[in-house]
């Protein structure tokens, strides 16, 4: 898939996982197709369990798929396994491979995007070159209990604030306990007066939907209709 940075949507950003708390039984590629006919705009494939040989053989099931719907896939953390799978990019967090060497590997062309969770680490994740970032934690959420900051909707708008007084044009999604009920007042909140998220991210939301096309059409309706508050 070529890869035209400005034109690369955001509104609805998938991340996966393999875990039967989430996935329970079923197979990770077909809820995520599912996700794609709902109209999911990005799908990142993140698993922290399975060895080098089961990323690579899922990471290129999952090409297949999102090729087909012209969505970029991003593989969280694993550099290797994106250049061995040919997809657009990765997505990478503090204590990963740092975006400098990322971009190297990969060229200018993939789209990396950068967790941050303060003014700081969303300045230097600009000035190096990140193309989105990746906002949060917003709520506390059993998906991830690792987490080192909940920083709420006020922290999000706290660093679009700074990213607008900056003049980035860096693209943004937050994550962290988004789901149907929960997404209208996170962009609501969110959002500064001259910089609004570009789209949310969403884990269980989808992934554990028992129809997770019918997730994915409900959350997008959510995400692109004024909220009620306004
Ligand atoms: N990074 C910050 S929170 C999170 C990740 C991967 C998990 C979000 O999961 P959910 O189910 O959408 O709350
Ligand atoms: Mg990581």
């Amino acid at each position: 898939m070529d890869v035209d940075q400005r034109s690369v949507d955001y509104s609805l950003y998938l991340v996966t996982d393999s875990s039967p708390a989430t996935l329970g039984a079923r197979d990770l590629v077909e809820v995520v197709e599912a996700a794609l006919q709902g109209g999911v705009t990005v799908v990142q494939y993140r698993d922290k369990t399975n060895d080098t040989g089961v990323l690579v053989s899922t990471a290129k099931r999952l090409h297949e798929v999102t090729r087909k719907y012209n969505v970029p896939l991003l593989i969280n953390d694993r550099v290797d396994v994106a250049l061995a799978v040919g997809c657009e990019g990765v997505h990478i967090g503090q204590d990963d491979i740092d975006l400098g060497s990322a971009r190297k590997i990969l060229g200018k062309d993939a789209i990396i995007g950068v967790t941050v969770s303060s003014i700081v680490e969303a300045e230097a994740a600009c000035d190096g070159g990140a193309d989105y970032l990746g906002i949060g934690t917003v709520f506390a959420t059993p998906t991830k209990t690792n987490t080192k900051e909940i920083i709420g909707t006020a922290g999000v708008k706290t660093i679009l604030r700074a990213l607008a007084a900056k003049g980035s044009n860096v693209r943004t999604v937050c994550i962290g306990g988004i789901n149907a009920s929960t997404v209208q007042r996170v962009i609501y909140q969110s959002s500064d007066a001259s910089k609004n998220l570009d789209g949310v991210a969403v884990v269980s939301a989808i992934i554990a939907a028992q129809d997770p096309k019918q997730a994915a059409q409900d959350l997008l309706q959510l995400v692109h209709s004024p909220p009620p508050y306004a």
